[in-house]
């Protein structure tokens, strides 16, 4: 931890605002207020691929406007945009109706639209998104709109209440519609599975004694990028040593030393569409210990690999995995949730957890298998594919060796 950074200037600041706004408490959900560090995140004009089913997406939209008896949707979260338009720009919202579908987002972004949501009205505004959002809601004579509850901040549904007397709002979620994929997508998947084995495969070449775990994550990107990803699916992990007790342990400037293990989660993204895989491996002899644990977590994979099938629910697959690391003694270590949906986003539904609200996996979803054990002072492993729900048993998209690779 940097201890330069003036904490206590900002806790000072936090609670002279608490009380001028005469509060009890505050509670802060933006990351970049939470860590007072920010990244760019700009759009992505990739060609249309159009073998995606918009159809088959845009009438289960329509579906969810008559079952959910609303007159139109609002669609603001960036994945759903994408999902339902084709646009990969980002400062965009959807509305749709049951004779109109509005793609409203500025002049950044109007070419952009026009060539890649072509099932959609461009509509481009020039003095704010919401403030247009407004305008053409007024202007469409809906009474009754859906909107992402989980994705819309107070201060929009605040503005949205002042400026629209005696429009209701529901609460609606779109993300499940995203859960079965379509076979363009999971081509997608599959490509940004073999560009992460593809780098996988070289970067093991780089690791060794004395090399921070920052230019490991370095190499595995740049491998990405040059073999096609768009960008890193999220931030790439690299933990080494003790540091392998972190689940998310982002890579830092530590060096590997001999004798440790090294987890690596990174993903690659094409057209838009997340691999994510994790694998550990050892450098230079390691102890029967941490073998021991390599092996539990490696059959716990194996055994999950075994069980994900259509037709099973994301708690009981959580919890017989869990059970099976739980039987080697390492149940207390295992701490996070067994799996995800990847797609359009690298976590989303349906969610492989005690959590999950997925009664039944569906063929062509596409989940991952990632059982680990992290110990305090110690270290950690994580063994994780992208794999396709089908019928039978699952197919691994991520194909790397998973039995211990010792460099
Ligand atoms: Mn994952």
């Amino acid at each position: 931890m940097n201890t330069n950074f003036d904490f206590n200037g900002l806790i000072a600041r936090l609670c002279k605002k608490i009380s001028a706004e005469e509060g009890d408490a505050a509670s802060i959900t933006k990351d970049v207020d939470i860590i007072p560090f920010s990244g760019d995140r700009g759009g992505v004009a990739a060609p249309v691929n159009t073998n995606f089913d918009f159809n088959g997406r845009l009438a289960r939209l329509n579906d969810k406007i008559f079952a959910e008896e609303v007159d139109a949707i609002l669609i603001t979260k960036d994945a759903n945009v994408t999902y339902f338009s084709g646009f990969r720009g980002d400062s965009a919202a959807l509305f749709v109706g049951k004779n109109f579908r509005k793609l409203i987002t500025d002049g950044r972004y109007t070419e952009q639209a026009q060539r890649q949501s072509k099932n959609f009205q461009i509509v481009e505004h020039s003095d704010g998104l919401f403030k247009k959002i407004v305008d053409e809601i007024k202007s469409s004579g809906c009474h009754k709109i859906g909107v992402e509850a989980t994705v819309m901040t107070v201060a929009q549904r605040d503005y949205l209440a002042r400026e629209l007397d005696g429009v209701e709002f529901k609460s609606l979620e779109f993300d499940t519609l995203r859960q079965v994929k379509d076979a363009a997508e999971i081509e997608m998947i599959r490509k940004a599975c073999e560009i992460a084995d593809n780098a996988f495969t070289k970067v093991l070449e780089v690791i060794r004694p004395n090399v921070r775990e920052i230019e490991v994550a370095a190499e595995l990107e740049y491998f990405m990028r040059k073999l096609g990803s768009e960008r890193a699916a999220f931030d790439t992990i690299v933990a080494s040593g003790v540091r392998g007790s972190l689940p998310h342990g982002i890579a830092t400037e530590k060096k590997i030393c001999a004798g440790e293990l090294v987890t690596m989660d990174f993903g690659a993204t094409f057209r838009g569409y997340c691999s994510d895989i994790t694998r550990t491996v050892a450098v230079g002899k390691i102890s029967h210990e941490q073998k021991k644990i390599y092996n539990a977590v490696h059959d716990a994979q194996l055994y999950g690999l075994e069980i994900i099938t259509a037709g099973k629910s994301g708690k009981e697959i959580d919890s017989a995995v869990r059970d099976c690391l739980r039987d080697a003694d390492y149940g207390e270590f295992f701490m996070h949730s067994l799996g995800h949906g990847v797609g359009l986003e690298i976590h989303e539904e349906p969610r492989l957890s005690s959590l999950s609200n997925c009664e039944h996996l569906l063929p062509n979803m596409v989940v991952t298998d990632e059982p680990g054990v992290y110990i305090r002072n110690f270290g950690g492993v994580r063994i994780e594919d992208t794999v396709l729900v089908t019928d039978d048993r699952a197919e691994t998209l991520t194909r790397s060796p998973k039995t211990l690779i010792e460099l």
